[in-house]
Protein backbone atom coordinates (compact mmCIF):
# COMPACT_ATOMS: atom_id res chain seq x y z
CA UNK A 1 0.00 0.00 0.00
CA UNK A 2 1.38 3.26 -1.00
CA UNK A 3 0.78 6.56 1.23
CA UNK A 4 -1.70 8.08 -0.94
CA UNK A 5 -4.00 4.88 -0.55
CA UNK A 6 -3.72 4.94 3.20
CA UNK A 7 -4.27 8.52 3.35
CA UNK A 8 -7.84 7.70 1.03
CA UNK A 9 -8.70 4.82 3.54
CA UNK A 10 -8.04 7.48 6.68
CA UNK A 11 -10.33 10.16 4.76
CA UNK A 12 -13.04 7.38 4.33
CA UNK A 13 -13.20 6.28 7.90
CA UNK A 14 -12.83 10.16 8.87
CA UNK A 15 -16.31 10.52 6.65
CA UNK A 16 -17.97 7.60 8.25
CA UNK A 17 -17.24 8.34 11.72
CA UNK A 18 -18.64 11.93 11.23
CA UNK A 19 -21.54 9.86 9.26
CA UNK A 20 -21.89 7.97 12.48
CA UNK A 21 -21.89 10.78 15.04
CA UNK A 22 -24.17 12.67 12.88
CA UNK A 23 -26.57 9.78 13.31
CA UNK A 24 -25.84 9.55 16.98
CA UNK A 25 -26.41 12.93 17.51
CA UNK A 26 -30.03 13.33 16.21
CA UNK A 27 -30.63 10.31 17.85
CA UNK A 28 -29.86 11.83 21.31
CA UNK A 29 -31.17 15.48 20.51
CA UNK A 30 -34.63 13.62 20.26
CA UNK A 31 -34.17 11.87 23.33
CA UNK A 32 -33.27 14.49 25.13
CA UNK A 33 -29.73 13.69 25.64
CA UNK A 34 -26.49 15.39 26.07
CA UNK A 35 -25.65 17.09 23.24
CA UNK A 36 -21.90 16.47 21.86
CA UNK A 37 -22.33 18.95 19.04
CA UNK A 38 -25.82 20.31 17.04
CA UNK A 39 -25.54 20.25 13.72
CA UNK A 40 -26.10 23.45 12.04
CA UNK A 41 -27.82 22.78 9.42
CA UNK A 42 -31.48 22.42 10.93
CA UNK A 43 -30.80 25.07 13.17
CA UNK A 44 -30.12 28.12 10.79
CA UNK A 45 -33.19 26.79 8.54
CA UNK A 46 -35.51 27.22 11.50
CA UNK A 47 -34.83 30.28 12.53
CA UNK A 48 -35.38 32.93 10.13
CA UNK A 49 -39.26 31.50 9.51
CA UNK A 50 -39.52 32.60 13.27
CA UNK A 51 -37.89 35.83 13.22
CA UNK A 52 -39.86 37.30 10.23
CA UNK A 53 -43.16 36.93 10.76
CA UNK A 54 -43.82 38.61 14.38
CA UNK A 55 -41.83 41.73 13.66
CA UNK A 56 -43.41 42.21 9.97
CA UNK A 57 -47.11 42.13 11.66
CA UNK A 58 -46.04 44.24 14.93
CA UNK A 59 -44.72 46.64 11.91
CA UNK A 60 -47.68 46.32 10.37
CA UNK A 61 -50.07 47.21 13.10
CA UNK A 62 -48.39 50.49 14.34
CA UNK A 63 -48.55 52.17 10.97
CA UNK A 64 -51.63 51.55 10.65
CA UNK A 65 -52.78 52.72 13.95
CA UNK A 66 -51.27 56.41 13.79
CA UNK A 67 -52.49 58.52 11.63
CA UNK A 68 -56.07 58.42 13.29
CA UNK A 69 -54.92 60.81 15.82
CA UNK A 70 -53.89 63.51 13.67
CA UNK A 71 -57.30 64.65 12.24
CA UNK A 72 -58.80 66.35 15.54
CA UNK A 73 -57.09 69.51 15.56
CA UNK A 74 -58.84 71.66 13.24
CA UNK A 75 -61.68 71.20 14.89
CA UNK A 76 -60.97 74.29 17.05
CA UNK A 77 -60.74 77.43 14.84
CA UNK A 78 -64.10 77.90 13.53
CA UNK A 79 -64.89 79.82 17.16
CA UNK A 80 -63.79 83.44 16.81
CA UNK A 81 -65.60 85.09 13.73
CA UNK A 82 -68.88 84.79 15.59
CA UNK A 83 -68.37 87.74 17.76
CA UNK A 84 -67.80 90.15 15.14
CA UNK A 85 -71.52 90.82 13.69
CA UNK A 86 -72.91 92.68 16.42
CA UNK A 87 -71.81 96.31 16.30
CA UNK A 88 -74.26 97.24 13.08
CA UNK A 89 -77.27 97.36 14.92
CA UNK A 90 -76.84 100.37 16.62
CA UNK A 91 -76.75 102.84 14.02
CA UNK A 92 -80.22 102.42 12.50
CA UNK A 93 -82.20 104.95 15.06
CA UNK A 94 -81.07 108.03 13.85
CA UNK A 95 -83.95 108.62 11.08
CA UNK A 96 -86.96 108.27 13.29
CA UNK A 97 -86.75 111.91 14.65
CA UNK A 98 -87.84 113.53 11.61
CA UNK A 99 -89.27 116.99 11.74
CA UNK A 100 -93.27 117.64 10.72
CA UNK A 101 -93.52 118.30 6.98
CA UNK A 102 -96.73 119.92 7.42
CA UNK A 103 -97.85 123.51 8.85
CA UNK A 104 -96.54 124.55 12.44
CA UNK A 105 -98.41 126.78 14.93
CA UNK A 106 -95.90 129.43 17.13
CA UNK A 107 -96.89 131.19 20.34
CA UNK A 108 -96.56 134.99 20.75
CA UNK A 109 -97.51 136.21 24.47
CA UNK A 110 -98.57 140.02 25.08
CA UNK A 111 -97.40 140.01 28.57
CA UNK A 112 -98.81 141.82 31.51
CA UNK A 113 -98.29 145.86 31.50
CA UNK A 114 -97.88 146.48 28.45
CA UNK A 115 -101.00 148.75 28.31
CA UNK A 116 -98.69 151.35 30.02
CA UNK A 117 -95.13 152.79 28.15
CA UNK A 118 -91.80 150.51 29.45
CA UNK A 119 -92.35 147.32 27.56
CA UNK A 120 -90.65 148.97 24.24
CA UNK A 121 -87.30 149.82 25.56
CA UNK A 122 -86.52 146.26 25.78
CA UNK A 123 -88.70 145.01 22.85
CA UNK A 124 -90.80 143.33 25.29
CA UNK A 125 -94.42 144.38 24.39
CA UNK A 126 -95.04 141.28 22.32
CA UNK A 127 -92.84 138.38 22.84
CA UNK A 128 -90.98 137.67 21.25
CA UNK A 129 -91.48 140.61 19.30
CA UNK A 130 -89.73 138.67 16.29
CA UNK A 131 -90.53 135.82 15.11
CA UNK A 132 -89.27 133.84 12.01
CA UNK A 133 -91.31 131.15 10.70
CA UNK A 134 -92.27 128.93 7.14
CA UNK A 135 -94.93 129.87 4.53
CA UNK A 136 -98.16 128.38 5.50
CA UNK A 137 -97.03 128.37 9.55
CA UNK A 138 -99.35 129.93 11.81
CA UNK A 139 -99.20 132.32 14.42
CA UNK A 140 -101.27 132.85 17.66
CA UNK A 141 -100.92 135.97 19.99
CA UNK A 142 -102.45 135.29 23.46
CA UNK A 143 -103.45 137.94 25.45
CA UNK A 144 -102.30 137.35 29.15
CA UNK A 145 -102.41 141.06 30.47
CA UNK A 146 -105.89 142.43 32.06
CA UNK A 147 -106.30 144.92 29.19
CA UNK A 148 -107.46 144.61 25.97
CA UNK A 149 -104.78 144.64 22.91
CA UNK A 150 -104.93 144.11 19.12
CA UNK A 151 -102.42 143.04 16.48
CA UNK A 152 -102.51 145.23 13.72
CA UNK A 153 -100.49 144.31 10.64
CA UNK A 154 -98.29 147.85 9.90
CA UNK A 155 -96.84 150.54 12.05
CA UNK A 156 -97.77 153.26 14.01
CA UNK A 157 -96.24 155.51 11.89
CA UNK A 158 -97.82 154.28 8.41
CA UNK A 159 -100.95 153.12 10.21
CA UNK A 160 -102.64 149.30 9.34
CA UNK A 161 -101.67 148.01 6.12
CA UNK A 162 -104.46 145.67 5.90
CA UNK A 163 -102.36 142.09 5.77
CA UNK A 164 -104.13 141.36 9.15
CA UNK A 165 -105.72 142.39 12.25
CA UNK A 166 -107.17 141.08 14.88
CA UNK A 167 -109.30 144.23 16.53
CA UNK A 168 -109.63 144.10 20.05
CA UNK A 169 -107.96 140.93 21.83
CA UNK A 170 -109.59 140.53 25.24
CA UNK A 171 -107.93 139.71 28.26
CA UNK A 172 -106.55 135.78 28.38
CA UNK A 173 -108.26 135.85 24.44
CA UNK A 174 -106.11 134.97 21.46
CA UNK A 175 -105.96 135.50 17.75
CA UNK A 176 -104.26 133.79 15.37
CA UNK A 177 -103.14 134.09 11.69
CA UNK A 178 -101.69 131.74 9.02
CA UNK A 179 -99.22 133.32 6.77
CA UNK A 180 -99.29 131.96 3.38
CA UNK A 181 -96.75 134.26 1.84
CA UNK A 182 -93.45 134.98 2.11
CA UNK A 183 -91.83 138.11 3.84
CA UNK A 184 -91.28 140.47 6.49
CA UNK A 185 -94.20 141.37 8.26
CA UNK A 186 -94.43 144.68 11.19
CA UNK A 187 -97.18 145.14 13.54
CA UNK A 188 -98.22 146.98 16.15
CA UNK A 189 -100.84 148.19 19.02
CA UNK A 190 -103.63 150.56 17.87
CA UNK A 191 -104.46 151.24 21.49
CA UNK A 192 -101.15 151.30 22.78
CA UNK A 193 -99.01 152.89 19.75
CA UNK A 194 -95.32 151.89 21.40
CA UNK A 195 -95.97 148.16 21.08
CA UNK A 196 -94.63 146.56 18.38
CA UNK A 197 -93.82 143.63 16.98
CA UNK A 198 -92.22 141.86 13.48
CA UNK A 199 -93.13 138.00 11.66
CA UNK A 200 -90.37 136.96 8.92
CA UNK A 201 -91.84 134.49 6.87
CA UNK A 202 -89.45 132.42 4.64
CU1 LIG B 1 -102.17 147.36 23.46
Amino acid sequence: MTSIDKAAIAFSIAIVAVGVIFAFSMGAAQDAGPVVSTPTVSAKTIEPKAQTDPFADLANKVKQEAPVVKQEAPVVKQEAPVVKQEAPVVKQEAPVVKEPAGPQTHKVAIPAGTSVPGCESNNACYTPSSITIKAGDTVTWNNVDTAAHTVTGGSPADGPSGVFDSSLVMASADYAFTFNDKGSYKYFCMVHPWMIGSVTVN
